[in-house]
Order: structure tokens, then sequence, then C-alpha cells
């Protein structure tokens, strides 16, 4: 294995240990409510914001040098490859996700590029079966390169539409040979910029027309992964088409697409769509949509991604706790959709990076499994509804109720005065006290 990062294997050593080097809450063998901790929580590295990204902004060049030594595309591409086995061998983390392009630069026509895929593929084949890492999903870079300059699917020029069809073609063959578990959809550049030369119903025709192309592909192939729509609502476009999970769970409904796609819910999306993370996780896990969860934290005072590494305990407990009653990931995870602060540059500031962000979801998953063990805001919530298991309650769950019962009762009733209190500030000071009861 190589030696990039100098650390050894990242240990569990406990809450009060002070080594910056160890993990206080992620003790991935532990058994906690019947699996190891590793199974409930599923971890994955994202290869673009770990291993190219530079720190590259707005205003100045990268900081940290992502080149591992080598000198040529392929053979950063090579480095690259085995640097982030290294990490994930180094930090205890099972998965990987990645785009096409993360893993090998294009070439100057398709079929160079595909082949530069293949021979990184034959590389990452080797590195998956020495060291039993997987890939969680994989997915095409359909938004960075100029040919997408008004999106991909959702192009108003049909040879950029059949570029991408070609691309998420190989990006799936590619995600199967390698074992992925998942496939995600995000649309980079799905949307527009400004309505004026926009026609929004033929852009949304064709991308649920391109979902299902690929997906019949997928499984024609034999790939049995789930697939996943990644909600945003805007960046890099003004307006994004999944904008959030209620929008993109209507347009599968829509295109008949809601049989063959989840939802990956990223944490710094729900935040710009004006929700809390929890909020977009909730709408997924009740429409039965819910999938995988890319871990990230924004800032609350910017309207941008800031896709930092999560370490609010509150969030990372409340995302558990929906995980958690969603039944826990099948073919999903937590996939790390984080980097480092670009002045945080070295290497040990990426492994510093994880740690922080295993030990939040590991502590918020401890504490979500006492929130649901204590019982008392479920019991509350049961209680708050309880109304509706009889009476004229069960009567309107059931539809047995018609309009002229409800106006009946209305009228015998003269007025409502069965309101209970929403005891909201209980519930907010059992939650602090289970989090702060964990320390
Ligand atoms: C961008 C983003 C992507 C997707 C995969 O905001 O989250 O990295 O996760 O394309
Ligand atoms: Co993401």
């Amino acid at each position: 294995m190589s030696d990039f990062f100098g650390a050894g294997k990242i240990k569990y050593e406990g809450a009060g240990s002070d080594n910056p080097l160890s993990f206080k809450h992620y003790d991935a063998d532990a058994v906690i409510a019947g699996k190891p901790m590793r199974e409930h929580l599923r971890f994955a590295l994202s290869w673009w914001h770990t291993m190219p990204a530079e720190g590259t902004d707005m205003f100045g060049v990268g900081t940290a040098d992502k080149s591992f030594g080598g000198v040529d595309g392929m053979d950063v591409a090579r480095r690259r490859a085995a640097a982030a086995f290294e990490l994930m061998e180094k930090l205890d983390v099972d998965y990987f996700c990645f785009h096409d392009r993360d893993l090998a630069p294009e070439g100057e026509t398709l079929s160079e590029t595909n082949a530069r895929l293949d021979a990184i593929s034959d590389e990452l084949e080797t590195l998956i079966k020495s060291t039993g890492k997987k890939v969680l999903w994989g997915t095409a870079n359909c938004f960075g390169h100029p040919r997408y300059m008004h999106g991909a699917g959702t192009a108003p020029n049909p040879d950029a539409f059949a570029f991408a069809a070609a691309q998420i073609k190989k990006a799936i063959e590619v995600t199967h040979r390698l074992g992925g578990e998942g496939y995600v959809f995000w649309g980079g550049r799905e949307g527009y910029e400004t309505l004026l030369n926009t026609n929004c119903g033929l852009e949304q025709d064709n991308m649920a027309r391109l979902m299902r192309l690929e997906v019949d592909y997928a499984r024609s192939i034999g790939f049995a992964g789930d697939f996943y729509i990644e909600p945003k609502p805007k960046e890099p476009t003004k307006h994004q088409y999944d904008f959030d999970a209620a929008t993109v769970i209507a347009f599968l409904q829509r295109y008949g697409l809601d049989k063959d796609f989840k939802l990956n819910i990223e944490a710094n999306h729900a935040t710009l769509a004006g929700h809390t993370f929890q909020h977009e996780l909730r709408v997924a896990r009740e429409t039965g949509a819910f999938g995988s969860i890319d871990a990230n934290q924004g800032d609350a005072l910017l309207g941008w991604d800031t896709d930092q590494f999560p370490t609010n305990v509150y969030d990372a407990t409340l995302c558990m706790y929906e995980v958690i009653k969603a039944g826990g990931f099948t073919k999903g995870g937590l996939n790390f959709d984080a980097k480092a602060r670009r002045g945080s540059f070295t290497r040990e500031d990426t492994l510093l990076s994880y740690i922080a962000g295993m030990d939040a979801f590991a502590f918020g998953l401890k504490a979500a499994l006492r929130l649901i063990e204590d019982g008392r805001l479920d019991t509350f919530v049961d209680e708050r509804y309880a109304g509706y298991k009889s009476g004229i309650g069960a009567d309107i769950v059931s539809g047995k109720a018609t309009i002229f019962d409800l106006e009946r009762y209305a009228l015998a009733l003269g007025e409502v005065t069965t309101n209970t209190s929403g005891r909201q500030e209980y519930l907010e000071s059992v939650l602090n006290q289970i989090i702060l009861g964990g320390i």
C-alpha cells in the first residue's frame, strides 16, 4: 500500500481521547442495535472532493497538491487511485463514489475518453479485489465540459443530448463492472438561466426520456443496483428542475419513473432549497423514496453550496433518526460529498476532516437510537394523532365519512374545544437531554 497520508490506521480511542488522529465515536465493528456501526453508517469517500479537488475557487487557484507525485494526466489518475484506497484503508471507510471524469481525464474523442476510463477501471478492479472496498454509487459528470453549457438531458441541442446519453451509458457500464450498488443522476445544469429562452416542458420530457433509456439499458446488462436522483434547487444554474425531494417525486410520478428511482438527499442542497436536512429525509421516507445520503453541511449565512464536512451533531442525530425510521440503508449509504476548506490544504487535514465527519455521524447514530429507545418523541406523536383511531377520526381515515357526515358532525359540535398543546419546547428539551446526555 502507498503511504501518501503518513498516519497509521485511525483507531477508535473513545470520547475521552485527545489524539486528533483517532475516532472518538466511530467504532466500526462495535455492534449496536443488531449490527456493526459500519453497516449502519455505510460511509463512502467522494472521489471528486477528496482526490482531484485542489481548493480552486472563483477567486483563486488551488492550494492543495493532488498530483501525488504524478506527471501527466493518466499517471496522476493512477496515483490518485492508489492514494484513495490508502485513505479508505486508514479511515476504515468501506465505500467510494465517483463521477466518470474524477477517475480519468477526458481525451480528444469519446472513444479515447472511454479507453482511459477502461484503463483506470482495470486498476480499480484490482484494488477492489485486494482491499474489499466497494462502490456505493457511480455517476457521470455531464456539467463540467463546455459541450454541456446549456445542460445535458435538458439541452436545447440534440447533439449534446446524444453525447450525454452515450457518456451515461458508459458510466453505468463502469459502475456495473466495479460492482456498484447504485447510480446517481444529479442534474448539474439541468435547469435554466432565464425562462425567456427556455422550453421547460420539452426539457423535462427529454430528461425523463433519457432516464428511461439509461435505466432500461442498465437493467438489460444486469445492473441490479438502485438509481437515485439527487435534488438541488440551484447552482450552477439559477433554477434546477430537481429542486427538492417533493418536486423530484412529482417528476418521477408524472413520467412513470417512480418505481425505478429513489432519492439521494444532500444536506447542503436541502439548506439551499430552504428546507432542513431532516425535512428532505422525511419527505423521502414518507413517500417510500429514501435511498442514500450525501452527508455534508452548509453555512447558514451563505447562499451557496459550501460542501463542508458535517460536524453538527444535532443535524447528524436527526438525520440518523430518519434513516433508522426508514428501516436503515439497503443499497445506499453516507457519502461525504464534502471538502476540507481551501485553507486546510494538507493531507493531514483530509484525514482530520473525515474523522470529524465520521465521528459526528457515529455520535448521531447512537443519539438517534437513544431517542427511539427513550420513546418520548414517538409516544408524543402517536398520542397527538390518537383522535384518528376512533370515532369521526377513524371514519375520516377509512374514507367512510362523507362530506355530509362531516357537516352534520361539525354542526353538532358547535366549536372545536379539543385542541391540546404542541409542546414544541418540551420536545426540544427532550432532544437536548438525549444528545447532551450522551457525551
Ligand atoms: C453537486 C453535487 C454532486 C453530486 C454528484 O452539488 O452534490 O457532486 O453529488 O454529481
Ligand atoms: Co452531492
